[in-house]
Order: structure tokens, then C-alpha cells, then sequence
């Protein structure tokens, strides 16, 4: 069986980073680790590469600043492809809102689907510590999404998330431009399009404990306005372009 590279973007995760890798890298044997850092100015890269002295299976993409988490998980994506033995790749916050125990549940649903998304709205809303404000944003945001687009997605914002490696070699990620929920959703759409096998798990989603928030309103602004660009391009069939030549 193939290894599951788990890509962590990090941005001033000092806190989090150290205990985040660990726990991954416990639920087995076939995960490897991919830290993208935006230069952090609180030094998370150096932690990162204390930690890399003795262990394997854990690697580095330094980036020079901090240039968002669309264009990180591509630059992720994209170095993790030279990496033969990979099989499947990981979207996953270094905030422990995405509980490294759900690995064993992704590794199982991957070996069917093409994408597996763990969902805070498959059963309710399990969201736990955000504001009322935040859930109502995101539940009903998700909700726009579904009717906009047509997707067929409980939660098509969420970050937590694995790819069969045979997706990110057809998409052309070269295309992909939009950072934060915007990503998530132009993700979703080109493989939904594509034709590949959706999964979505149910996850609880728990607010970051440790570490600050980079969440803006631009990145809603984003969102919202990109899922009409991907209404349109549905409709004129111009995201079939996003597909590369099938090999
Ligand atoms: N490399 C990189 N990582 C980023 C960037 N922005 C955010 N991240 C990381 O992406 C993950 C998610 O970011 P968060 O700040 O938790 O964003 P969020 O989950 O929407 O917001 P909160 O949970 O409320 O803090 C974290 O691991 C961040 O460190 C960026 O520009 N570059
Ligand atoms: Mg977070």
C-alpha cells in the first residue's frame, strides 16, 4: 500500500506545530508529513527542522512569505508528486481543529473514493467552541455553495480532506489560484466534474486552542463571489479545461 502525505501550511504555529507532528505521525507507519511554511517570523521552520534530524518521514517546503494556503497546498501538492512512494495526500490544519485520530478513517474511505472530505454538516452541525456568528457564516455559506454551484456537498469549505494521488496528477494545478474557502470550493467542483468519487465523513470539528486565527474577510469576499465564477464556467462547460489530456 501506498503512504498518505499529510500537508500542514503553517503560518506563526510555534504552539501547535511540534505537538501536531507527533500525534500524526503516530496513527501509523505509511504517514508522512509535509510542513509549508510562509516564513513564519515566530520560527516554526526551525522546529520543523529539529524535529526532520530524526525522523524520516517527516519533510519541508520553505516558502519566502506568507503568500496564502491556496497557493501553499498547490506548491505541497505539486512537491509531494516527485514523491513515488505517496499514494494519497492529506489537506490538514496544524491548529488541532482537524483531530489526527480521523487518519485511520480517511485511510479506509480512500481506498474507494477518489476525494474524501470530513464534514462538520453530515450529521447537524458538529462544530465545537466558534462563536454563533462564525457557525451561522459557515452553515449557511455551505448552503449558498450547494445551490450555486450544484455540488452535491455538505461541506464544501472544509480543510480536512484526502486525495487519491491519480486527482492532483489529472487537475491542472497550475489553474488554481484562490486561497482560503474559495480553494476548498474550486477543489471540490474540478473533481466533481471530473467525474470522481466523492466521500464525505463526518468529523467534529474543534475551534484552534492554541496559536492565532488568520482568518479575514477577504477570504469570505473571495468565496463568496468565486463560487459565481464557477456557476458561469459551468454553464459555458469551461471548467472541462481544468482536466488535463487523460494520459
Ligand atoms: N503556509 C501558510 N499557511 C497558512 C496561511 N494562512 C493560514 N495558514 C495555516 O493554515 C491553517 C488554517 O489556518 P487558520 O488560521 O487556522 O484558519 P482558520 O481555521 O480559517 O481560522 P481559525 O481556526 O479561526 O484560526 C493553519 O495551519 C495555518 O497556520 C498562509 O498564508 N500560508
Ligand atoms: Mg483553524
Amino acid at each position: 500500500m501506498k503512504n498518505i502525505l499529510v500537508c500542514i501550511p503553517t503560518f506563526n504555529e510555534r504552539e501547535n506545530v511540534e505537538h501536531i507532528i507527533r500525534e500524526v505521525l503516530s496513527q501509523g507507519n505509511d504517514i508522512e508529513i509535509l510542513i509549508i511554511d510562509d516564513n513564519s517570523p515566530d520560527g516554526t521552520a526551525a522546529i520543523v527542522e529539529g524535529l526532520m534530524k530524526s525522523e524520516p518521514r517527516l519533510h519541508i517546503l520553505k516558502r519566502a512569505g506568507k503568500l496564502g494556503l491556496g497557493t501553499a497546498y498547490v506548491d505541497g501538492f505539486t512537491y509531494g508528486l516527485t514523491m513515488p512512494q505517496i499514494g494519497y495526500f492529506m489537506e490538514m490544519d496544524a491548529d488541532f481543529s482537524h483531530d489526527p485520530k480521523y487518519l485511520s478513517n480517511f485511510r479506509e474511505t480512500i481506498q474507494d473514493f477518489d476525494l474524501v472530505i470530513g464534514s462538520r454538516y453530515s450529521n447537524g452541525i458538529s462544530i465545537v467552541n466558534w462563536p454563533i456568528s462564525r457557525l451561522l457564516l459557515s452553515y449557511f455559506a455551505s448552503k449558498y455553495v450547494r445551490i450555486i454551484t450544484g455540488m452535491p456537498i455538505m461541506d464544501p469549505t472544509g480543510g480536512f480532506k484526502c486525495f487519491r494521488r491519480e486527482v492532483l496528477e489529472w487537475l491542472d494545478l497550475k489553474r488554481v489560484k484562490s486561497n482560503g474557502y474559495s480553494f476548498q470550493i474550486e477543489m471540490n467542483f474540478f473533481v466533481w466534474r471530473g467525474g470522481f468519487k466523492i466521500k464525505e465523513i463526518p468529523i467534529l470539528f474543534i475551534d484552534r486552542r492554541a496559536g492565532t486565527s488568520k482568518m479575514s474577510s477577504g477570504i469570505v469576499k473571495e468565496a463568496v463571489w468565486g463560487v459565481w465564477k464557477l456557476f458561469f464556467r459551468k454553464l459555458i462547460r469551461k471548467d472541462k479545461l481544468a482536466r488535463k489530456e487523460i494520459k
